[in-house]
């Protein structure tokens, strides 16, 4: 079995933008998996707890073999290795690894929610998403450039790439 996932990266505290960048590579290596794409990087203004430090988001698409639970199990993994320590919901963070969908499977139990239970409003993860997969349609909710559309005003930049030398 495998499935096409999608994972968002976020991160506001130290240096989040090598943050975000080394979690793509470590995802790049997971094993068990194929990594097909990464977004750019955005620079987004904080969503829930306004009075915090701007986050870097970005989305990977990659197709996972492990079942949904374990292969949460292996983001958690990767977050503790980025030194994330959990305190209260919506806290800044080193990293934030969220599994947004695996494929077309639609679960609610606590461990777990798929797709993911706000990612249709929120601008700092549609528009990763939309870079990599216009075409997406998020089971349950519509077309990704449609969810998009309906986030104008959530304040986001997408950084341009710097190029060595
Ligand atoms: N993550 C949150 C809450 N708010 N805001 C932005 N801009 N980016 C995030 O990644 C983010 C947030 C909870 O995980
Ligand atoms: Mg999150
Ligand atoms: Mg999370």
């Amino acid at each position: 079995m495998s499935a096409r996932c999608f994972v968002a990266l976020g991160a506001n505290l130290g240096n989040p933008a090598a943050a975000v960048s080394s979690a793509i590579a470590a995802l790049r290596r997971l094993p068990d998996s194929e990594f097909l794409a990464a977004s750019s990087l955005y620079q987004t203004a904080p969503v829930g707890l306004k009075h915090q430090p701007d986050f870097i988001n970005a989305v990977v698409e990659l197709i996972a073999v492990p079942p949904a639970p374990t292969f949460l199990d292996m983001l958690f993994a990767i977050e503790a290795d980025f030194g994330r320590r959990r305190s209260v919901r919506n806290a800044p963070r080193t990293l934030d690894l969220d599994l947004l969908l695996y494929g077309d499977e639609i679960r609610d139990d606590p461990r777990l929610t798929l797709p993911h239970p706000r990612l249709h409003e929120r601008a700092f993860v549609l528009a990763p998403l939309a870079e990599i997969a216009p075409d997406l349609v998020i089971p349950g909710r519509g077309p990704v450039s449609a969810l998009l559309a309906a986030c104008a005003g959530q304040q986001i930049e997408k950084l341009v790439a710097q190029t060595a030398g």
